[in-house]
């Protein structure tokens, strides 16, 4: 208790060294300045290197970044409604947030990764985790759109997420909090064995990018924070931390901090998979929603599902083992060759690397420390292949060069750390401003890093930008790292908070980008593709107006026999054939977003008309030199009035 207590101390006396603003940063002033200013210096009209996709946290969502400029380009909704441009609030779009426990129109979004083939960065899809209400979402590098979203049942806090395995064979999902399974009232006391902390590889499909379930390991009831995947020699293998192996429940700051060690787990997922494929494991309870974005029909649908193969990690002998790590590990991390896993212990001032060919040795001598619940406990010194003596304090994520370099945050002294594989050596570090988590380096979770920059994610902002009242956006810093030193050259502030971020060459996918809708491929189901086939149809109290919009009006832009107590829907179809000429669409009183309609694309917003009168709508997005002229009149009556249902565009009346 006392060691703890000190432990505490310190990490207390950590944040107060984060606490005083620092502006004297060694690169901020002189030649310097302007050699740095030059690096990230971006022309107009000229186009950035990199693609960096920052997770939002809690916004739910994932930003679009340029680098070096830092240049913000898109956010791209994916767990949180978005009135920006409709998400979550459009019929289209409205399943997309669909869960087991009904339309959940918030998530806290961490961990891009994007879609491999043979290790390396393919750029088709890129994967982000829901921590809250645990799910995956898939989001398309072609229309930069989200296009599905699956939950994970039995879990709770989908944390160690959303990595892929090296030709995203797999996604992955774990458990943050250990919870029952099958969930059941019970005294929280009793959590002690009887919780569990199921893992989730979620096959994905190679064609379609399609998310399915494909088994649970059902792992002893520890809190599994991080994963990534093993590459190369250490393929078919993937590594989780973590912690609380305590099984504590409460004051966790203290109780979760007993052990001097806790694991990480390595799980042959290609062994579970072919034992899975071939019968074994048990169909369990679980319902969970599957949600998924038809680009054809422009419509997302939730298919609600029920049970998952769930698999008894002792039933499948040599496929799950755990490996002792110093101090509550937060990430695990793995070189690009394979060799080598990172465990990162949070209140260590050490990382312990260790071997994948020492695991795979003390694996085939059954050189164990005992086991937790059945599994095996891999012989610390015997997996271990050596320690990186930082001299920092709160060591949390690990990136790769590809040159030969890992880039270890520490959050409590906030800095840097760069160390050489193989020899374990410091040789460099440099402070962040302020108390960084992740980092990230185009490509450092695969074969093949592109380490020309780093960027820290840094989690306290304080003095940075001019300040905006006690709410900051946090702040990401660029580093040049193709020297032998890293270097600091820009500061820029980020959305929500970047849990984890992900970057690409932009060559990689640029050209692939969507530029419009084809029209002939759109098959909404209220679509029309010409003015000529505009109507307004009544079902009951329902009324559907098929509506087109092209610069600059709308057709129809005056509707009359709409009586309150309707429930009028608008389907909006984008006439326009070019990039970068989407309209909006606005009505006054409707209690929901706008809707942004891109060109080709058809959306929907519903308006209930609640008064009598006469009443606007009109585009929102400035398209054209007549946008303020595309505007419409929508004509209420009563109830029980008797006011034809007709409709126009310019001179005469249709009905
Ligand atoms: Cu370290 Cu969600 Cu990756 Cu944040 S987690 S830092
Ligand atoms: Cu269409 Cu403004």
């Amino acid at each position: 208790m006392k060691t703890i207590q000190k432990l505490l101390l310190g990490l207390g006396a950590g944040l107060l060294l984060v606490g005083c603003g620092n502006n004297s940063n060694d690169n901020s002033s002189g030649a310097m300045a302007s050699s740095n200013a030059e690096q990230v210096y971006v022309a107009p009209g000229e186009h950035d290197e990199f693609y960096a996709f920052m997770s939002g946290g809690y916004s739910g969502n994932l930003t679009v970044y340029g680098l070096p400029s830092g240049r913000m380009f898109k956010e791209i909704p994916v767990f949180s409604q978005f009135p920006t441009n409709g998400y979550g609030y459009s019929e289209e779009t409205k399943a997309m947030l669909n869960t087991s426990f009904g339309f959940i129109p918030w998530g806290d979004s961490h961990h891009p990764d994007i879609s491999q083939t043979n290790g390396e960065l393919d750029g088709r899809w890129i994967f982000i985790n829901e921590n809250n209400t645990p799910r995956i979402a898939r989001i398309s590098l072609t229309t930069f759109e989200t296009d599905e979203i699956i939950e994970i049942p039995n879990s709770a806090g989908n944390h160690a997420s959303s990595y892929v395995t090296e030709n995203t064979e797999y996604v992955v999902a774990g458990t943050r909090f250990a919870v029952p399974n099958p969930q059941k009232d019970m005294p929280i006391d009793d959590m002690k064995g009887k919780f569990k902390g199921p893992l989730t590889f979620i096959k994905v499909d190679q064609e379609t990018g399609h998310m399915s379930i494909d088994f649970q390991l059902n792992m002893p009831g520890f809190n599994y924070d991080l994963s990534h995947p093993g590459r190369d020699k250490s393929h078919g293998w993937f590594f989780f931390t973590s912690y609380n192996t305590e099984e504590a429940n409460s004051m966790l700051e203290v109780n979760a901090s007993q052990n001097d060690k806790d694991f990480i787990a390595a799980v042959n997922w290609q062994m579970i998979a072919e034992y899975v494929k071939n019968g074994g494991g048990t169909k369990v309870a679980g319902t969970y929603a599957h949600n998924k974005f038809d680009e054809s029909t422009m419509t997302a649908t939730t298919e609600m599902k029920e049970g998952v193969i769930s698999v008894d990690p002792r039933e499948v002998e040599g496929a799950v083992y755990y490996i002792p790590v110093p101090k509550s590990p937060h990430g695990v991390d793995v070189d690009p060759s394979g060799q080598y896993i990172i465990g990162n212990g949070k209140l260590s001032t050490q990382l312990s690397v260790y071997s994948f060919e020492k695991m795979m040795k003390a694996i085939e001598d059954k050189d164990y420390d005992g086991d937790a619940y059945g599994i095996p406990i891999l012989s610390f010194e015997s997996v271990l292949e050596g320690v990186v003596d930082s001299g920092g304090l709160g060591p949390l994520h690990t990136e790769f060069d590809g040159k030969g370099n890992g880039y270890t945050t520490f959050f409590i002294s906030s800095e840097v750390v760069k160390w050489k594989i193989g020899t374990w050596e410091v040789l460099d570090r440099k402070p962040t401003y302020y108390s960084v988590g992740h980092l990230m380096i185009p490509g450092g979770n695969s074969r093949k890093p592109y380490g020309k920059y780093m960027v820290s994610l840094n989690k306290i902002t304080k003095d940075r930008y001019l300040p905006v009242g006690p709410e900051l956006e946090h702040s990401a810093q660029l580093y040049d790292i193709s020297g032998d030193k890293m270097k600091l050259i820009y500061d820029f502030p980020t959305h929500g908070e970047p849990h984890y971020a992900a970057g690409i060459p932009a060559d990689k996918i640029k050209s692939q980008s969507k530029k419009y809708y084809e029209l002939e491929e759109n098959n909404h189901e209220y679509a029309v593709k010409n003015e000529a086939n505009t109507r307004v149809e009544r079902n009951g109290n329902e009324v559907h107006v098929y509506a087109t919009t092209v610069r600059s009006h709308f057709a129809p832009d005056n509707i009359e026999g709409i009586k309150v107590g309707d429930k009028v829907y608008f389907h909006i179809t984008n006439l326009e054939q070019d990039f970068d000429v989407p309209h909006g669409f606005a009505m006054i009183g409707a209690n929901t977003s706008e809707i942004l309609i891109m060109p080709g694309q058809t959306k929907t917003i519903v308006w209930e008309p609640k008064r009598e009168g006469v009443w606007p709508f009109y585009c929102t997005d400035f398209c054209s030199a007549l946008h303020q002229e595309m505007q419409g009149y929508v004509r209420v009556s009563a109830k029980n009035s008797n006011t034809k249902l007709r409709w126009k565009l310019d001179e005469d009346w249709n009905e």
